[in-house]
């Protein structure tokens, strides 16, 4: 029966990383998949996460069914995270999801049930995620401009000029804070810019925040959100804390859809959850029950945001580093890397650089240039540096 299966391409992010185990080099780096790593190279268990497991631990409490949307605690936590008082609570939809791709799939889904016509701009570039995701629900999906390689930052003029040239009722995926691939982000006034056409041309806004806390705090990266949400735009907004409790393999995320007041909530969140239970039923419980405990314990929240700040900053520092080790091993023209947020860089290396650094130096990135800078550490830093500056002079 499946004789004329073909066999599909790896995912070019997963599939790097496969690639990187098989190396047999000893001081072989991994800065492809987009992962935060301490100064030891370890994906850190959060202190904030510890404690939370054990006290669930001890609790002893049985690991029944959650109800569709998920644990109430943990949405209603979300909502205050995302929205504190920008709407009404009883205007937001919300489900708990399987990380922030499963948000995406969510609402992809239920986008095309209702509205199967619609167009979906993505940026350019973005993560292959985002056009895999909504082709696959159905969509045709299409770019708007965004990273200019020229002048190293994002061209607004042309993201909004397409976007004012967009049909009304397209859908456009934003990247709320940290740009994956990237690394540029919108500026505050950008952002207005951008709120202004999704109104004027009534386009309804996708706003994916994987990264909340990463660029500088979590009220500043949650700002575009919270704007879009104040101006009582339709939009849906889709969380993931892989990254920011460093909980990626239990698939905590959330999707939340700003409707036009609560009976409309109240309709949308019952076709979610007939989505969700034809698809995976409920979702999972422990990752979910850490994250709400911890929101909604002042002393544990206030714990998690100094950790968070402790990873932003360790990124931080890690990028004038490697600036600075770059500059002083006669390589010029790398301030750009600090001008860029989250865990990602894109660096300006050309492919054949990049392929370059993997064979000749095996240090890992994407072809595309971008390299997960969240990776780097003191003691794989040197080797970085000197793999780029031999491979781009
Ligand atoms: N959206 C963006 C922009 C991402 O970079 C990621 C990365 O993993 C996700 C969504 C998905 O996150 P998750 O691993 O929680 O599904
Ligand atoms: O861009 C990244 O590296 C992360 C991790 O299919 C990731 O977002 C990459 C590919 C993928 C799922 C997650």
């Amino acid at each position: 029966i499946f004789a004329t299966v073909q066999r599909a391409p790896r995912d070019p992010i997963l599939g790097l990383t496969e690639q990187f185990v098989a190396d047999q080099r000893e001081h072989k780096v991994n800065l492809g998949v987009g992962v935060y790593q301490d100064a030891s190279g370890k994906v850190p268990v959060l202190e904030c996460v510890r404690a939370a497991d054990a006290d669930l631990s001890a609790g002893g409490k049985p690991y029944g069914y959650l109800p569709i949307d998920g644990l109430a605690a943990y949405d209603n936590a979300v909502a205050d995270l995302v929205f504190d008082d920008s709407v009404e609570r009883d205007r937001v939809a919300v489900v708990q999801s399987l990380g922030g791709t499963g948000a995406l799939k969510v609402i992809a889904d239920f986008l095309h049930q209702t509205r199967p016509d619609a167009g979906v701009l993505i940026s350019a570039p973005s993560w292959e995620n985002h056009r895999a995701i909504f082709t696959r629900a159905g969509f045709e999906v299409a770019e708007y401009p965004y990273y200019d390689a020229d002048r190293r930052g994002v061209d607004v003029d042309a993201m909004v000029a397409a976007l004012q040239s967009a049909e009304p009722g397209t859908v456009v995926v934003l990247h709320a804070c940290c740009h994956n691939p990237t690394g540029y982000d919108l500026s505050p006034a950008d952002w207005e810019r951008v709120l202004a056409v999704v109104v004027e041309r009534d386009l309804f806004p996708i706003l994916d925040m994987a990264y909340q806390g990463f660029a500088t705090s979590l009220e500043a990266d949650g700002a575009a959100v919270r704007a879009f949400a104040a101006a009582g735009i339709n939009g849906a907004v889709t969380t993931s804390f892989s990254k920011t409790f460093s909980l990626y393999g239990e698939r905590v995320g959330a999707l939340s859809v700003v409707c036009a007041d609560a009976d409309e909530a109240g309709r949308v969140l019952s076709q979610l959850k007939i989505i969700v239970r034809t698809t995976y039923s409920n979702p999972p419980t422990h990752g979910a029950a850490i994250v709400a405990a911890v929101l909604t314990d002042p002393a544990q929240r206030a714990g998690w945001e100094s950790e968070l700040g402790g990873m932003r900053d360790r990124i931080k520092q890690m990028r004038t580093a490697l600036v600075d080790g770059l500059t002083a091993a006669g390589a010029t023209g790398w301030e750009h890397i600090t001008a860029q947020n989250g865990m990602f860089s894109y660096s300006g290396l050309t492919a054949e650089q990049m392929i370059a650094l993997r064979e000749e130096h095996a240090v890992y990135g994407l072809d595309s240039g971008r390299l997960c800078v969240a990776a780097l550490n003191p003691t794989n830093l040197d080797r970085v540096i000197t793999a780029i500056a031999a491979v781009s002079n």
